[in-house]
């Protein structure tokens, strides 16, 4: 595991970076550091483990070439314009589940806002214990938030988050995903991201949300749908970018924290107007005539609206249903 804390490798990246496009002596960089010229050796091999190109040459020194696709902590850091989410980042190359590990932070102090990121999980989850597929090329990662909201607020996050995430993905990629209820992300009505939260509540208070977000950045839809053929909850799956693009995760993730710190600050706030209506503005389901499975049954009607609690209104037999849970199996 890696952290915003692991300073050597950090300062290592920046120097550097600063030292661009020239070389640097491992002599500069041990003084600068307070390393042993051993430990610098050390640290530039785990750097091109984790898939920084530097070329090294013995008169010389190093030199970076380019840096990693991965999203490390200090990379992800690097620039981000946020106050609270983020503050602390976490990142596992493999992990069973970022959900997993965001969980065990919560019982910790000041862990407010960290966020936990993996290369690939092995035991990714989507909700209702079904599996999230997360091969290496996705952005799979989980923010603990500690927010001082009722219980009834909880089914908001879905809500914000799928929307922070569809305005970074417009700002950065300059795509049009569109938002299907209550969680996904959709691009050519594929799934493209998921979103997960996982709440802690104590009288009628939130202690503290895991919010679990699965985007499939630059991955092989095939071998998603390999994976999870014939479920009923799987429509197919796509990715934001294709195999050759040059576009970087990284920009994207940070896009996305701040859009959705913005959100989050005015749900504090308590400011949630227009909130709903971006969200509708970007919905794949409001209008259509709608399956949905929910834990007291089916239901059919018209999805006729979303409320500023998230919750979605169907218009069944007559009735206006107002719905805080559920999965859509057929919209038309
Ligand atoms: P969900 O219940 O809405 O969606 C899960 C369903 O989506 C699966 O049953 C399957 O049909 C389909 N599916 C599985 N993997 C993929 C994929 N990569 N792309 C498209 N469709 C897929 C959605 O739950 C919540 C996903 C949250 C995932 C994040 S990743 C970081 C964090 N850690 C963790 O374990 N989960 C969250």
């Amino acid at each position: 595991m890696y952290t915003s804390l692991d300073d050597n490798l950090d300062k290592i990246v920046r120097l550097l970076k600063s030292n661009k496009p020239g070389y640097l002596s491992g002599e500069h960089l041990s003084k600068s550091l307070g390393l042993s010229r051993a430990a610098v050796w050390k640290d530039m091999k785990k750097l091109k483990s984790l898939g920084y190109k530097i070329s090294s040459r013995q008169k010389s020194g190093y030199k970076l070439v380019s840096k990693t696709e991965r999203m490390l902590p200090w990379g992800v850091s690097d620039g981000l314009q946020t106050e609270t989410i983020g503050r602390k980042i976490y990142y596992f190359d493999t992990v069973d589940s970022t959900q997993n590990f965001a969980l065990k932070l919560a019982s910790k102090p000041y862990e407010n806002g960290s966020i936990v990121i993996a290369g690939r999980q092995t035991h990714g989850r989507g909700r209702h214990e079904r599996t999230w597929i997360s091969p290496r090329g996705g952005i799979w990662l989980s923010i603990l938030l500690k927010p001082n909201f009722e219980l009834s607020q909880a089914s908001l996050f879905p809500m914000l988050t799928s929307l922070a995430l569809a305005v970074a993905i417009e700002k950065t990629l300059k795509l049009k995903p569109k938002l299907k209820w209550p969680n996904d992300v959709m691009l050519d009505s594929k799934k493209v991201a998921g979103i997960l939260v996982d709440a802690s509540i104590e009288s009628n208070q939130i202690d503290y949300l895991v919010i679990g977000i699965g985007i499939n950045f630059r991955i092989k839809p095939s071998i998603i749908s390999k994976s999870i053929r014939g479920k009923k909850s799987f429509y197919g799956a796509t990715s934001l970018v294709g195999a050759k693009s040059d576009a970087d995760p990284t920009v994207l993730l940070q896009a996305f924290l701040v859009e959705l710190e913005v959100l989050y600050n005015r749900a504090i706030a308590n400011n949630l107007r227009g909130i709903k209506k971006e969200w509708e503005k970007r919905s794949d389901t409001i209008g259509k005539n709608v399956k949905i499975s929910t834990p007291g049954g089916e239901i059919t009607g018209k999805a006729v609206g979303m409320d500023e609690d998230g919750a979605l209104l169907v218009s069944s037999k007559g009735k206006m249903q107002r719905l805080l849970v559920g999965d859509i199996y057929r919209q038309r």
